[in-house]
């Protein structure tokens, strides 16, 4: 796919995305929407997979930390075939396997995240154990800023260089904005440049909605060592009320809100 195409691609999720959660009446979009230009060049450029064969020995592996932000990942893996729409539009309603955090028995989805802090740790075991095997598949792992609060984080963090994991890219989806409101004001995260490289990561900060620039970050390796993608996002993106607004964070739109919503997707898109 072209950059142009990703580029459509990523407000199509955008406005999939946000169907999908104004039908459920669930979701956390704020979060979903920082994520879509990431996840959309992960899944349509960069990671080798298989919709056909979810769990093929040559894929490349993908765990999202932020687990909340499923509703996105989710209409990406129907969009790519891992299962059908049809079944995706039960999210959310009883007895569906397709819920508000990612889990292992869906198509696509490796394991099951969403208590904050875990995947990074998770990230970590599956890439040493592809390096014990020999193996080449790479691994990616989406964290939120608010998430790196979690000590756990920077527990993974000192295995994944001890270890020499340079077959691991974390995402750090900075968008400034945990639920409760700024990062910095919650629990003040920076300088971050200086922390992941003294935990021994290879550092790249990137604008997380330049397609072009995700891709060099995710395609990025450096013998030896981890590497963290700094992602400066906006909550909200591409939804001009949503934008770097808190109370977004799992709002539902109502009717005028979502028309203007997919008004504002039908520009991008025409
Ligand atoms: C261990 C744990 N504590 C609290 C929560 C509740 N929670 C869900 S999302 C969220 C905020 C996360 O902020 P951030 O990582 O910045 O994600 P964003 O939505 O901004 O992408 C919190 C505290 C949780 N899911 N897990
Ligand atoms: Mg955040």
């Amino acid at each position: 796919m072209t950059k142009k195409e990703l580029e459509l691609k990523a407000t199509q999720i955008r406005k999939k995305t946000l169907e999908l959660i104004y039908k459920s009446k669930m979701g956390h979009v704020g979060g979903d929407m920082s994520i879509a230009d990431i996840l959309t060049v992960l899944y349509y450029k960069v990671m080798k997979l298989d919709p056909n064969n979810p769990k093929w020995e040559g894929r490349d592996y993908y765990v999202q930390s932020k687990g909340h932000a499923v509703e996105t990942l989710l209409t990406i893996l129907s969009d790519k075939g891992f299962f059908t729409d049809e079944e995706l539009s039960t999210f959310g309603s009883f007895g569906s396997k397709y819920i508000g955090h990612p889990t292992n028995v869906v198509n696509g989805i490796e394991v099951n995240t969403g208590a904050l802090g875990h995947g990074l740790s998770i990230a970590v075991g599956m890439a040493k154990g592809l390096k014990m095997d020999n193996k080449l598949n790479h691994v990616y792992c989406l964290m939120g800023d608010g998430e790196v609060a979690e000590g756990s984080i920077w527990e993974a963090a000192m295995a994944a260089s001890h270890y020499k994991l340079d077959n691991l890219t974390a995402i750090l989806d900075r968008n400034i904005l945990q639920i409760s409101g700024k990062t910095e004001e919650v629990m003040s995260l920076e300088p971050l440049k200086d922390k992941w490289e003294a935990f021994g990561f290879e550092f790249i900060e990137i604008d997380g909605h330049d397609i072009g620039e995700i891709e060099k970050a995710l395609l990025y390796r450096k013998d030896g060592k981890p590497i963290l993608v700094l992602a400066k996002t906006v909550k909200g993106k591409g939804v001009s009320y949503m934008e770097n607004n808190k109370s977004w964070h799992h709002g539902i739109p109502n009717q005028e809100q979502f028309d203007q919503a997919m008004k504002e997707f039908d520009e991008v898109l025409t």
